[in-house]
């Protein structure tokens, strides 16, 4: 059975509800500053979020709107407007009012850290996104927490496709079965899960009833031991998730693969 060599982190929804309050809080202040009577509200973004990538959602949307313009070439034009604006205001966000970590994101990962469990990003979002809210949140040396990350505009193909994760494993010369995924969406889970790695699905607000078929793991998140499956074993005092069910499920997959 491999050793757990490193932790592979997904952002949006997984670190913090960036999703719900900074991305579609940010689009629709990227739309009223260019004069577009536009707002995604939480029902349509949810939708709107089976569509990866920033730009691609604009587009995708753009599609089923008769004020969008009517040229693709008009409406890449304005994509790229709107995107550049957007990650503006996201920055803006994650810095006031700020965005806060999920909570047993930080503990996790320090815990990771005393214990010599290497850690990566492995996400979909920009670069400069992730530099945003990490900065927010560890300061400008936040890099140190990680020993690869890699973002969407590394990519061709965005998750569901297995490409970002592929690229992680790559840079941290390691194997699928050395590192567990945590993620919160379906698209995130199908990425991981199709080069093998395990992964622990962690419910965030726009992915909150998904079963999450093909997890190790799955639950309400890293604040709580409880209505986890499959179960979190150990009793602490301590209500998070922590390195040790990180640990034990990762075991618990080792085995699975060797019946
Ligand atoms: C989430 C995404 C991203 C963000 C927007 O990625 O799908 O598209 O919504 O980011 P993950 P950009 O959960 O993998 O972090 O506008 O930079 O594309
Ligand atoms: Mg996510």
């Amino acid at each position: 059975m491999s050793v757990l060599q490193a932790l592979l982190w997904d952002v949006d929804g997984t670190l913090a509800e960036t999703e719900r309050d900074g991305h579609r809080v940010a689009f629709n202040l990227a739309f009223e500053s260019m004069g577009l009577p536009w707002c995604w509200d939480e029902a349509r973004y949810g939708e709107l979020l089976r569509v990866a990538g920033g730009r691609e959602r604009l587009l995708h949307d753009m599609r089923s709107r008769s004020d969008a313009p009517s040229s693709n070439r008009e409406r890449e034009h304005l994509t790229e407007a709107l995107h550049v604006r957007k990650n503006r205001f996201y920055a803006q966000l994650v810095h006031d009012p700020g965005i806060p970590l999920r909570a047993g994101v930080r503990e996790l990962m320090q815990e990771c850290r005393e214990h010599g469990v290497h850690m990566a990003i492995a996400t979909t979002t920009s670069r400069e996104n992730v530099e945003a809210l990490l900065g927010a949140h560890f300061g400008l040396s936040w890099q140190q927490w990680f020993a690869a990350v890699v973002c969407g505009d590394h990519v061709a193909h965005k998750k569901p496709d297995p490409e970002v994760y592929a690229r992680t494993l790559q840079a941290l010369a390691i194997a699928a079965d050395q590192a567990v995924a945590i993620e919160d969406s379906p698209a995130g889970v199908a990425a991981a899960t199709a080069l093998g790695i395990p992964v622990i699905a962690t419910r965030s607000f726009f992915f909150s009833r998904e079963c999450f078929d093909g997890a190790l793991a799955s639950g309400p998140g890293l604040h709580t031991r409880k209505h986890w499956l499959p179960p979190v074993t150990d009793d602490t005092d301590i209500d998070l998730i922590m390195l040790s069910d990180v640990l034990a499920w990762h075991a618990q997959a080792g085995a699975q693969a060797a019946h």
